[in-house]
């Protein structure tokens, strides 16, 4: 797509597909109001692109003699509105086949249909948001706990972008002090003390980076979910306790060992964190080719687990299956899971104990201290980072890795700077940092990167 084709007005359907009881059509562009009006018949005989802005107007869609349907129409005009540009949504009754008949004359009345995340690409380019901000509406589609929607909110409303803003102006101060000292040296008396100054500074601006990568991994947590995979030898109850922590029996649970193959994986709301609990294949010795995928696929699980929920059976002692559990899941954050406490104990606890640190007995048949294992889950997965309200949470990869780089940019030049070395290669590490944290903001930008962050919206917003 081009960046500078935003003349042409688009149309598309913004609700989702489906029945509903409402539907909208949003038409944005120059064209928008004159296109409503070749469409719209009201009460009363005033034109369509006469109508004020921020205005509801009741009449009918009527296309080639045929009334299409009733609704309601909303005007936004340039440059209050959504995209900046003129904007018209036509609420209907909400019908697939409705929505498409107009839509369709929308399109036949001189609109292009939009293509995905069009409107907010031009919000973007038409300078109501940055990229930042364009990148927290698909967040907030796509939000499946409160504290998800939390982030991306606040992200929306210019939180991550004022953070980000104020760190590429810290740099931008030191990097003009150290441009001066390289224009001028014989001019600067205080040289030594400018020096220290500057050091001061990026240090400043280094710590604080960091501590908005360190609040990161939280922020990825909330916004991707947690990826928690229920491993342990066959028939130790994964299964049931996938279910048990679910409250739905949506694996199959059998006392024959091997029963589950593939893998099975659902989210659920753990305190707010999304939890995505995959159930896994217990089988270790594969029999046949069905078997050894099951293998194959567990281990990869395991390995692309955020955390292991390793299971053990209470009422059985510890079989070599375990043992070798045990030692493949080593490295990997695990917490162990002693199943079945409702039967008589004969596992060795205290041996579990030595291993892990600690274990939750449960029973996923009673669903006894489920609700601990739940907390078990939430402090495993927030372990290594703190969560705070106040703390911005940058949960977008390209953010992260963007922000990453721009802190080793800037240690860099400290260290640069730190060793005497030339000033000029300080300040061209510097003018790269700033050059990153534009590119978060969409200051600076490629089709390419808006091609590929747009494509992730759905067609309509
Ligand atoms: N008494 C008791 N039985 C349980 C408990 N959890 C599971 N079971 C039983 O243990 C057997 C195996 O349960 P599953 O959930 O299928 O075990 P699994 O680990 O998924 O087994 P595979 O898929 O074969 O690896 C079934 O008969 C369950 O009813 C529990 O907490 N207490
Ligand atoms: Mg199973």
């Amino acid at each position: 797509m081009l960046i500078d084709a935003i003349d042409d007005t688009i149309a598309a359907i913004s609700t989702a597909p489906g029945e509903g009881a409402v539907g909208i059509v949003r038409l944005s562009g120059p064209r928008a109001l004159k296109v409503a009006g070749a469409l719209f018949v009201g009460k009363s005989k005033k034109r369509v692109t006469g109508f004020k802005t921020y205005t509801l107007h009741y009449g009918r869609i009527v296309h080639s003699g045929q009334i299409l349907d009733e609704v309601i129409l909303a005007v936004m005009r340039s440059p209050h509105s959504y995209t900046r540009e003129d904007v018209v949504e036509i609420n209907c009754h909400g019908g697939v086949v409705a929505l498409r008949k107009i839509l369709n004359a929308a399109l036949a009345c001189g609109c292009r249909l939009a293509s995905p995340g069009e409107f907010t690409r031009r919000a973007f380019l038409n300078g109501r948001i940055d990229l930042a901000q364009a990148e927290a509406v698909i967040d907030l589609i796509r939000a499946k706990t409160d504290s998800a929607l939390d982030i991306s909110l606040d992200q929306l409303r210019g939180g991550l972008s004022r953070e980000i803003n104020a760190l590429r102006r810290g740099i931008l101060k030191e990097l003009s002090s150290l441009e001066a000292y390289i224009d001028f040296p014989e001019e600067d008396t205080g040289a030594g003390n400018r020096l220290r100054n500057t050091l001061k500074g990026l240090r400043k601006i280094a710590d604080a980076l960091k501590e908005i990568l360190d609040y990161s991994s939280a922020g990825r947590i909330l916004r991707d979910g947690l990826r928690v995979v229920i491993c342990g030898r066959p028939n130790v109850g994964k299964s049931s306790l996938l279910n048990a922590l679910i409250k739905s029996r949506r694996s199959i649970v059998t006392h024959i060992p091997g029963t589950t193959r593939d893998a099975i994986e659902e989210t659920v709301d753990l305190n707010g964190v999304p939890v995505r609990l995959v159930d896994t294949a217990g089988i270790l010795k594969p029999r046949n080719i069905i078997e050894r995928e099951a293998v194959r696929r567990s281990n990869r699980h395991i390995l692309e687990a955020d955390l292991v929920l390793l299971v053990f059976d209470c009422s059985q002692k510890l079989l070599a299956e375990d043992e070798k559990l045990i030692r493949q899941t080593r490295g990997r954050p695990v917490v162990a899971v002693i199943n079945k406490i409702d039967l008589p104990l004969r596992i060795d606890r205290s041996k579990i104990k030595t291993i892990f640190g600690s274990f939750i007995g449960v029973s996923a048949k009673t669903s006894k201290h489920l609700i601990q294992l739940k907390q078990a889950i939430g402090h495993a997965a927030f372990k290594d980072c703190r969560v705070a309200r106040e703390h911005i949470l940058v949960s977008n990869l390209r953010h992260i890795e963007s922000l990453a780089c721009a802190r080793k940019l800037v240690l860099e030049a400290q260290d640069c700077l730190g060793k005497k070395m030339p000033e000029e290669l300080a300040a061209q590490g510097l003018r790269e940092a700033v050059v990153l944290l534009d590119g978060i903001l969409g200051k600076s930008f490629t089709e390419d990167l808006l091609d590929r962050i747009f494509s992730q919206f759905c067609i309509g917003k």
